[in-house]
């Protein structure tokens, strides 16, 4: 038989699919409406987790300012509030994929549509779309890069992935409203609609339009029940096939739970720690005093359960962490009563994360800690040996390892 197929995917012959029309379409948009509201509110939440308006350090993103309207004082309980909120953006953003890729494949003949632009509104219409995929797109990609690679643009991919998912979801929400109305009849199955998605002469079909949907939800299931594994605790954390491991085993023993980056990554040597040259400098409205590991121990200790929750949605298990509180070290330096904001610098001279602020609230809560001890055993040097900051429901990239130097003062 002469292959009679139209050559331009302009020519609605052109697309073949059986599968593709009104209801199918629908039933995807309908749970990317669900899903990417929920990534958007969790994205802005841990955005402000990150208290990224804490200068110095914390986040340099220029002119959020408008964006940043809704930024809040990120509480510091429950102690797993991060652990959910990123934990349930990372593993939705990625259980998402096959869905947003059904969902693009169903409306690709609309790209090649001729002409154009009809008019104006649909000239208008067609641009908002390129924001919509564009945006959509850029968001999914910067997100799984950034986990699966471990920050490839560190630094820059927050004002990236904040500045796109503005523009993608005010697209995203233009669009669920002008759409709502077709899609609502569509999957009611209202007759009258125009079908310009429906091949006009459809290959044969291989597989119902249900039993298509039932291939993306079990594409879904699959990413989901590879990678939630790494938001749970215990032996569930091997399922996550998927998730990133970071570049080191943690090995078992009290100090074997995830590590980021570790003390060789970070250029942390044997001599930086050693008792005779580590000493903590912290600062505040009467001086500066410096205290070795020694004298830390001497001061009183406490101890708090608290997980460690990356921005990458790996989450630990609550560890048991001793050491002092970080509103004691800001007693010392004269703060005592209120404490103010900290500003905490590590050993680490390069590299993404050696430098963190910290709001008065989170440095004013008991459970707060520079650590030295996890689990009943000194600090490993990759989990941040001599001492580090833990603090409840912050994200991981907070609790800064092998601090040096602690500031207290208003930031
Ligand atoms: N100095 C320093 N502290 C750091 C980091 C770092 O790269 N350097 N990584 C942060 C990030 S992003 C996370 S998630 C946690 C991870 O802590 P862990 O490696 O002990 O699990 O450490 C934080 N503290
Ligand atoms: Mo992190």
């Amino acid at each position: 038989m002469r292959d009679d197929r139209p050559r331009l995917p302009g020519s609605p012959g052109f697309w073949r699919s059986p599968l593709r029309g009104p209801w199918f379409t629908s039933v995807l948009g309908v749970v990317l409406l669900a899903g990417v509201t929920v990534l958007f509110v969790t994205g802005l939440v841990s955005y402000a987790a990150y208290s990224p308006d804490l200068s110095p350090v914390n986040d340099q993103t220029p002119d959020k300012g408008l964006l940043g309207f809704y930024l809040f004082t990120w509480p510091t309980g429950p102690a797993w509030l991060y652990r959910l909120t990123q934990g349930v953006h990372v593993t939705l953003g990625i259980t998402l994929v096959p869905v947003l890729l059904a969902k693009l494949w169903s409306v690709v003949p609309r790209l090649f549509a001729l002409p154009p632009a009809r008019s104006v509104t649909h000239a208008l219409e067609r641009i908002s779309l390129l924001l919509l995929v564009g945006g959509g797109l850029f968001e999914f990609t910067t997100g799984v890069l950034n986990i699966q690679l471990q920050y490839v643009f560190p630094g820059s991919f927050y004002p990236l992935h904040f500045y796109g998912a503005w523009v993608f979801f005010a697209a995203f929400a233009a669009h669920a409203a002008l759409k709502a109305p077709t899609a609502l009849r569509a999957l009611r199955r209202r007759p009258g609609l125009a079908d310009d998605l429906v091949a006009p002469r459809p290959e044969p079909p291989t597989v119902t339009r249900r039993g298509a949907l039932g291939l993306v939800g079990g594409g879904s299931l699959l990413l989901f029940v590879t990678t939630a594994g790494q938001s749970l605790g215990g032996p569930l954390r091997r399922t996550a096939l998927l998730a990133p491991h970071g570049g080191a085993d943690p090995g078992g023993g009290p100090n074997g739970f995830q590590i980021n980056k570790t003390a060789g990554y970070a250029g942390i040597t044997p001599a930086d720690t050693h008792e005779d040259a580590w000493r903590l400098v912290v600062t505040g409205r009467t001086g500066t005093v410096r205290l070795s590991r020694a004298e830390l121990l001497r001061l009183p200790q406490h101890s708090a359960a608290l997980p460690i929750a990356c921005v990458e949605g790996w989450s630990t298990a609550d560890q048991w962490w001793r050491g002092v509180r970080l509103r004691d070290l800001a007693a010392l330096v004269g703060h005592g009563g209120d404490p103010p904001d900290v500003f905490v610098e590590s050993l680490q001279r390069h590299g993404a994360f050696r430098r963190a602020a910290l709001r008065s609230g989170q440095t004013a809560d008991p459970r707060s800690l520079l650590a030295l001890y996890v689990n009943g055993e000194e600090l490993s040097p990759d989990h941040g040996y001599p001492a580090r900051i833990i603090v409840p429901a912050a994200p991981g990239v907070l609790n800064t390892k092998w601090v040096a130097r602690l500031t207290f003062e208003d930031l």
